[in-house]
């Protein structure tokens, strides 16, 4: 009996999927046949923001092949950087009837109601990567990402400590330390946190100055044109903080067009830790990277198990990261992956 059942409700789920993938197409999702994955029982709907930087692809990829590694469906719709496809694509995971939804929130804002839907629908969701801003905390089960708050700290520290002299120096030369911020996407946690930890530890330093920031939207070309529009604006600049290093990378171009030394006479410090920043911070062009692990397949398509097998899982919890320094032994950096 028991069987039968099973068997419609996979029919059932068939017919939805195929509606579904071929609606989801219009959001880049990537279909997926039942042929071509296992069917593990467990179908996991999974809203990602888009593709905007090399941390973006590989944690996408990480999610598949997590889920590829433990025989879970995964049901992959690529929001192409738009709330409103990631709000259809949840609701197409409602009317699929996935076992468990999992998201990567592309801003805090805009949740409610589909979240209410799915909880309507008896899907438990798991937010990850950024978090959301919800009036009922209960619509999520939990979060499992990066603590942006610490990154942006991590960052304040290391400017803090690099300026120690020019600090030092400032009550008799008046000379202001002028940091240029590349900000993340606007409205998005991580962006929110990491601006929110880089000020609170250089609040109380009235040596510092933050004269420019502006969102690149953490894509490298926008990162480029910023750098390109602050160096028209200042030829006085000690320092960039950036959000991530796809900006950071095109900012560094910007900055050698123009004839300066990134890392030597513009200071950087930038979050993420892919290989190209590592590559830079060999290289003396950057000073500082903030790890912002985005390899968290295995934990996400783990907690979603757990979820859908009926458990609670932890509120919040973020991954393991470090911060690379220019006075590290840099030969220890593992190759990164992204
Ligand atoms: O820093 C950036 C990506 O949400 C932590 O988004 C992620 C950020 C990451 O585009 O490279």
């Amino acid at each position: 009996m028991i069987h039968d059942k099973n068997r419609i409700r996979k029919l059932f789920r068939i017919i939805i999927f195929t509606i579904l993938t071929s609606c989801l197409v219009g959001c880049g999702a990537q279909k997926k046949s039942f042929s071509q994955a296992e069917d593990s029982g467990i179908i996991v709907g999974f809203s990602q923001i888009g593709a905007e930087s090399a941390w973006r692809t590989c944690n996408t990829r990480s999610v598949q092949d997590a889920a590829a590694e433990r025989g879970v469906q995964l049901v992959y719709a690529n929001a192409e950087q738009k709330q409103e496809n990631q709000i259809k694509a949840l609701r197409s995971f409602i009317a699929y009837q996935v076992d468990v939804i999992a998201f990567i929130p592309i801003v805090t804002d805009g949740w409610d109601n589909v979240l209410q839907e799915a909880r309507d629908a008896g899907i438990p969701v798991l937010v990850t990567d950024r978090k959301i801003d919800v009036a009922d905390q209960s619509l999520y089960a939990g979060f499992i990402g990066t603590d942006s708050l610490k990154e942006g700290r991590d960052a304040g520290l290391f400017i803090l400590n690099k300026f120690k002299d020019k600090r030092e120096r400032f009550a008799e030369t008046n000379e202001y330390i002028n940091i240029v911020e590349l900000f993340g996407t606007e409205g998005s946690s991580v962006a929110i946190g990491r601006a929110e930890g880089f000020r609170e530890v250089l609040k109380g330093h009235p040596e510092f100055r933050i004269v420019y920031s502006k969102s690149g939207d953490f894509l490298r070309s926008k990162g480029y044109e910023l750098a390109v529009e602050f160096l028209g604006m200042y030829d006085d600049i000690d320092a960039i903080f950036s959000h991530n290093d796809g900006m950071s990378l095109g900012a560094i171009e910007a900055i050698e067009e123009r004839g300066l030394r990134p890392g030597t006479d513009i200071v950087i410090v930038t979050i993420d830790a892919q290989q190209a920043a590592i590559d830079a911070l060999r290289a003396g062009k950057v000073n500082c990277v903030i790890e912002c692990n985005p390899k968290t397949g295995p934990e996400i398509i783990k907690l979603a198990e757990r979820l859908a097998a009926g458990e609670n899982i932890p509120r919040l919890q973020y991954v393991h990261e470090e911060v690379f320094y220019e006075t590290d032994d840099l030969s220890l950096i593992e190759p990164r992956g992204y």
